[in-house]
């Protein structure tokens, strides 16, 4: 049995905090009180929130120049599992995980998902991988994959989507998440109708795998690997091929994958609109795919993000139900702690849009206040909500200080001995 951080250890850590936490917990009650928000409805509605890990996230990240592995690395699916499962037990809020196929490799879906179960975690959308060639692949997609030129690639690349999905049956997954490099990197190189037609082809060709209760998310990125033009590089696309295929096909936003300064929450609202939303891969960046921790970099805009997302909730009732994982990767940081970290900002943003009056919100724009209506909304996002966060993660078991009892608890020294270091540790290497 390989080491784990006892309930008791984090009930202890939690001791010397409760005190406190109750005491600000308090004040912000009453204080929300006064709004007339109820603090007990909005923290159950805190512990309600789930956003799903992503197996790869657990190992070092890199960049296209190097790779600084840290000590204790997950070196296969199980022991990713494993960092995964504690970032579950003090966060509270990443009940489920989104494998990466090939990087994950699965011998025997049964093992895995007992191992699974031991960390009450399930499995969230299972990720393709037809952006880099596995050893001894019979083709290459050097060139692109569904949508290569040549039949025999693109067969190939259909045939690993559907393995994938096989897979995700057997452990209980119920989405394929389908991103894909292809582009071209010279104005010429690609045409550009021809290369979407073949992405349609094959991508229908996938959509017929998939069970009934499935569904395919297109997940579309502006550029890079290619840098002149991506496929899938906008909504737009992903949007029109999503109607293409059916109801099944739905748009995933990875908050990364735009260009800068593009309005994402407005993409949000145009997707939820539709009825093709599908969800998010969280994320935060300066620059471009950065895949920095989640609300590390522009807080307010993921705010924005939920405020679209509480609002949809509110008008669709309960068949929205879009599904949110993490997508960063984590070059400086040990990755249990910026994953706990990241969760709890997603769960933060989700908790401010919660708090946003809405009646009051639809009043000033009906009469056009503008000043009002925006400072509505800003009075929610520097409501400081961290006691109804730290309350949630408390009553459902997990630790008030996640990151110092992750640290005292010695988890990544113990690792760092049942883990010695190899050379291929399990970071994707991709950014
Ligand atoms: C591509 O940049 C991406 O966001 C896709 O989701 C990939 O599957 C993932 O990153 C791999 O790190
Ligand atoms: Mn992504
Ligand atoms: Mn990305």
């Amino acid at each position: 049995m390989t080491f784990r951080i006892s309930d008791d250890f984090v009930q202890s850590h939690n001791q010397s905090r409760v005190a406190d936490l109750q005491s600000d917990f308090d004040a912000l009650g009453s204080k929300l009180a006064r709004n007339g928000v109820d603090i007990e409805a909005l923290t159950l509605r805190a512990q309600g929130f789930a956003v799903a890990t992503p197996s790869w996230g657990a190992g070092t990240g890199g960049t296209r120049f190097a790779r600084f592995p840290g000590v204790g690395e997950p070196r296969n699916v199980f022991e990713k599992l494993d960092d995964c499962g504690t970032v579950n037990q003090l966060s509270q809020a990443t009940p489920t995980v989104s494998l990466h196929f090939p990087w994950d490799k699965v011998s025997d879906a049964k093992e895995l998902k007992q191992h699974a179960d031991s960390w009450k975690l399930g499995f969230d959308a299972v990720n393709s991988n037809t952006f880099q060639n596995q050893p001894n692949q019979a083709e290459s997609y050097k060139f692109g994959s569904l949508t290569n030129q040549s039949a025999a690639v693109r067969d190939l690349a259909v045939a690993h989507n559907i393995e994938c999905i096989e897979l995700g049956k057997a452990l209980g997954s119920k989405a394929l998440t389908v991103w894909v490099g292809d582009g071209g990197n010279f104005p010429g190189q690609l045409n550009l109708r021809g290369a979407l037609e073949r992405y349609l082809d094959s991508l229908k060709q996938i959509y017929q795998a998939l069970p009934d209760d499935w569904q395919v998310f297109l997940e579309h990125k502006l550029f890079e690997p290619a840098f002149y033009t991506t496929v899938i590089a906008d909504w737009g696309t992903s949007f029109a091929c999503a109607q293409q295929l059916g109801d099944k096909a739905k748009c995933l936003v990875d908050l990364g994958h735009h260009a800068p300064n593009t309005n994402i929450e407005m993409i949000v609202a145009r997707l939820v609109q539709f009825g093709k939303l599908a969800g998010f891969h969280f994320n935060d960046s300066k620059y471009g795919d950065d895949d920095l921790d989640s609300g590390s970099i522009n807080p307010f805009q993921l705010f924005l993000i939920f405020n679209e997302l509480v609002d949809a909730e509110i008008r669709e009732g309960s068949s929205f139900n879009p599904a949110y994982m993490l997508d960063q990767s984590h070059n400086v940081t040990d990755p249990i702690e910026s994953l706990m970290g990241s969760a709890i900002e997603v769960q933060r943003a989700f908790v401010q849009a919660s708090l946003v009056d809405r009646d009051q919100l639809a009043a000033y724009q009906a009469s056009n206040d503008v000043m009002m209506a925006a400072r509505t909304l800003r009075r929610a996002f520097q409501t400081d909500v961290t006691p109804i966060l730290d309350m949630a993660r408390f009553r459902s078991g997990g630790a008030i200080d996640m990151i110092n009892c992750y640290r005292e608890s010695g988890y990544r020294q113990q690792k760092a001995e049942e883990r010695p270091a190899s050379k291929n540790a399990s970071g994707s290497g991709i950014v």
